[in-house]
């Protein structure tokens, strides 16, 4: 751990807002540091009683069931879950006593000796997460590659262990970033940014305030990777003392491209595609020179935003020097087994020919349209584009469907609504596919079941959240993989009964 901060929190009473995964593990670690620490959370102590137990033989106060005023009463600081929004009253009061309130993160990455490579983005954060882990770990470079944040596993349950030697690749969520303050990676990636999470900012400025502190703090010794084709990449780039590094996919405009790749070119880097021969290959840049790493048909993920995924991933690779044949052992062998996969396009069961996939993560329209547009990559069978039964809806966020109207024209056959808020989709697709409206999970896959033919796509995708009808979007996709699967067995009972009828 870094010694010198070790002192900012011995001793201290520090009171912890949510008791979940990071709540639970920045408990352990301030506590073994020795501070007294006090844990507060909405839920009870009955619901709780699993996350608890984890800090059994600790002398730690519980405050469950709510935020009573005392819990803030003595303390010196507070920290924040991430999923825990700054503006509930209690943290209110505690900001107007000069309680300082600090993020998981912020307190995490302050203790952590290991050098850090954060990634934010409105998508493609998880991906881009392991596929980074992954070409670090090729490279041998380091004793311990983690991952870490935002993707399942908070920073906080690392820190004690990670050295100097190691890297931690930590993705970075908006409502993580929105409470550090001295938050310092060495390489930062900002991926793309599209409208999301306004229930918890508000605006799509305080939304663009919260990622941009992924790079406030660099200095010119560090990196920060930048998406040439996103609209706020300047944003970022004016924010930051950072060194740039820019990836495109944008293959019509390389000539201007390339001047912005090679913007800064003495310790320039970055990535592009390229056409060669019958391929379009992935290319570095360092220094002013060129590698090839791979073919995009070489990566083992389907999709426009996967191969956007690799750019990011190769430059951050290129940065920290990994040789361009270790990068390209790590994206063949690339394995998307893992759970922050699960609900992320999750091929879940064929059924009748029709392939079921699980894109219950997808709480926003962008999500959708890169689920969509990824589509006929995966396809096996049959030439109709239009071959989608799309289930769509959710707690709905003042959605602008706009960018996904072309999509479902060409690549939808069946929009199956689902829940109650279906009045913005209704009048947005009017005419671009057939819709049908269903109340639960079940009556859309059994629709679904019922029309599609061999060769087509039962899609997830919600583009909302999906507090209307569960918890979060983990029980959506549970629920969709159990109707799923119970067809499988009324699908077999249903062959029993032919059989036994001939
Ligand atoms: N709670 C309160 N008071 C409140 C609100 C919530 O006490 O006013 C309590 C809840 O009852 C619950 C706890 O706070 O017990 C929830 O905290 P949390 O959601 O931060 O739970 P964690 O398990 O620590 O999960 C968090 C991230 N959750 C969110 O950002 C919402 C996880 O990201 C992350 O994987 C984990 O830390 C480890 O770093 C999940 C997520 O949905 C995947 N992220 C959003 C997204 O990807 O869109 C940003």
């Amino acid at each position: 751990m870094k010694r010198s901060n070790l002192n900012r929190f011995s001793g201290k009473r520090i009171t912890i807002f949510g008791a979940n995964r990071s709540g639970i593990a920045i408990a352990k670690l301030l506590y073994d540091l020795g501070a007294s620490i006090s844990l507060t959370d909405t839920r009870d102590a009955d619901v709780l009683s699993a996350e608890i137990s984890q800090l059994d033989g600790m002398q730690i106060q519980f405050y469950l069931g709510g935020h009573e005023e005392s819990c803030i009463a003595n303390t010196e600081l507070v920290v924040v879950s991430p999923g825990v929004p700054l503006d509930i009253p209690i943290l209110v009061e505690a900001k107007n006593r000069s309680i300082p309130i600090l993020g998981e993160l912020e307190v995490s990455a302050s203790l952590c000796d290991a050098r850090i490579v954060a990634i934010t983005g409105t998508k493609g954060k998880s991906t881009t997460t392991l596929l980074t882990a992954a070409i670090l770990e090729a490279s041998n470079l380091f004793s311990d590659v983690v991952v870490a944040g935002n993707i399942g596993v908070p920073l906080a349950s690392n820190v004690a262990t990670l050295t100097r030697k190691d890297v931690a690749v930590v993705e970075a969520s908006s409502f993580q970033l929105e409470s550090t303050f001295t938050f310092q990676p060495v390489v930062s990636v900002m991926l793309n940014f599209s409208r999301d999470h306004l229930d918890r900012h508000g605006t799509m400025e305080s939304y663009l305030n919260a990622k941009l502190k992924i790079c406030v703090n660099q200095t010119n010794s560090e990196w920060i990777v930048l998406n040439a084709d996103d609209a706020t990449a300047k944003c970022f780039a004016h924010a930051t003392a950072a060194k740039k590094a820019f990836f495109t996919d944008n293959l019509s405009n390389k000539d201007e491209n390339s001047e912005v790749l090679s913007r800064k070119l003495d310790n320039g880097a970055g990535a592009r595609l390229q056409n060669n021969a019958n391929n379009i290959g992935i290319y570095t840049y360092k220094n002013n020179q060129e590698h090839w790493i791979c073919n995009t048909t070489d990566i083992p993920l389907a999709g426009a935003h996967n191969i956007r995924n690799v750019l990011a991933a190769v430059v951050v690779g290129t940065i920290f020097d990994v040789t361009p044949a270790d990068m390209c052992k790590a994206i063949l062998k690339f394995n998307r087994i893992h759970p922050a996969f699960e609900h992320a396009f999750e091929k879940v069961s064929v059924v009748n020919g029709v392939d079921y996939v699980n894109d219950s993560k997808a709480t926003n329209v962008i999500a959708t349209c890169a689920a969509l547009e990824s589509v006929e990559k995966t396809a096996e069978h049959g030439k109709d584009p239009k071959r989608v039964f799309l289930i769509i809806g959710g707690f709905d966020k003042g959605n602008d469907y706009g960018p996904l109207i072309e999509l479902v024209r060409t690549k939808v056959k069946s929009l199956v609504m689902l829940g109650e808020h279906t009045h913005n989709i209704q009048k947005t697709f009017a005419g671009c596919a057939d819709m049908h409206h269903t109340a639960t999970m079940e009556a859309a896959v059994e629709f679904a079941y019922t029309h599609a033919k061999s060769g087509d796509i039962v899609l997830l995708s919600p583009s909302n959240a999906s507090f209307d009808m569960y918890t979060d979007y983990k029980q959506r996709g549970e629920a969709f993989k159990n109707a799923v699967n119970s067809l499988k067995s009324y699908k077999s009972s249903d062959q029993e009964k032919s059989t036994c009828d001939r």
